[in-house]
């Protein structure tokens, strides 16, 4: 099996915001909102989104993630793939979230009234089991600020590390509100 590796652009893995199950659900009540700390923020019920980006690592190469129904507070369509190098990541049930928060940043037009979905589940990497901790923000437009931290675990080993990174090759992510078609 082809080596997994560690992607972190923009804050090293000691500082990586890693988002264990459980720990989405509610936040210190004194916890403060920030862009660093989005399940201190206001949650939103109801929403979805949609999105891909991808970026270049120096020593992975393209990493792409794809989510093309992300549904806020539902668990009925996991939906999320992350590819790098040879390596595909497939979710196939959500175990936590994924749960929408208005954090800071600003999604843009339109609208939508969050910016950030946060979530945690199940799939296969190359075929074999896998889990998937994830957070996504859009940050407006373009799609390049937008911003993504992903960790896949195999066999009790981190997989593949992607630390708040922009899509700064590509892509976009896109806050919905419930109504919007
Ligand atoms: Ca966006």
């Amino acid at each position: 099996m082809k080596k997994f590796g560690t992607a972190a652009v923009f804050a090293s893995i000691a500082t990586m915001a890693l988002i264990p199950t459980g720990a989405i659900a509610g936040g210190a009540p004194d916890g403060k909102c920030t862009k660093a700390t989005p399940k201190y923020c206001p949650e939103v019920k109801k929403g979805r989104m949609t999105g891909h980006g991808h970026f270049i690592d120096s020593e992975l190469g393209k990493i792409q993630w794809e989510f093309r129904n992300m549904v806020c507070n539902s668990e009925r369509f996991p939906d999320l793939k992350v590819e790098w190098g040879d390596n595909r990541f497939k979710l196939t049930d959500y175990t936590s979230g994924p749960r929408c928060f208005d954090t800071p940043y600003s999604e843009g037009r339109p609208l939508a009234g969050f910016d950030t979905i946060i979530g945690a589940g199940t799939g296969t990497l190359n075929g074999e089991p896998a889990s998937v901790t994830f957070q996504f923000t859009d940050a407006g437009e373009p799609g390049r600020a937008d911003r993504a931290t992903i960790t896949i675990m195999q066999d009790g080993e981190e997989a593949l590390v992607v630390d708040n990174v922009v899509a700064s090759a590509g892509g976009n992510h896109q806050a919905h509100r419930a109504s919007a078609k």
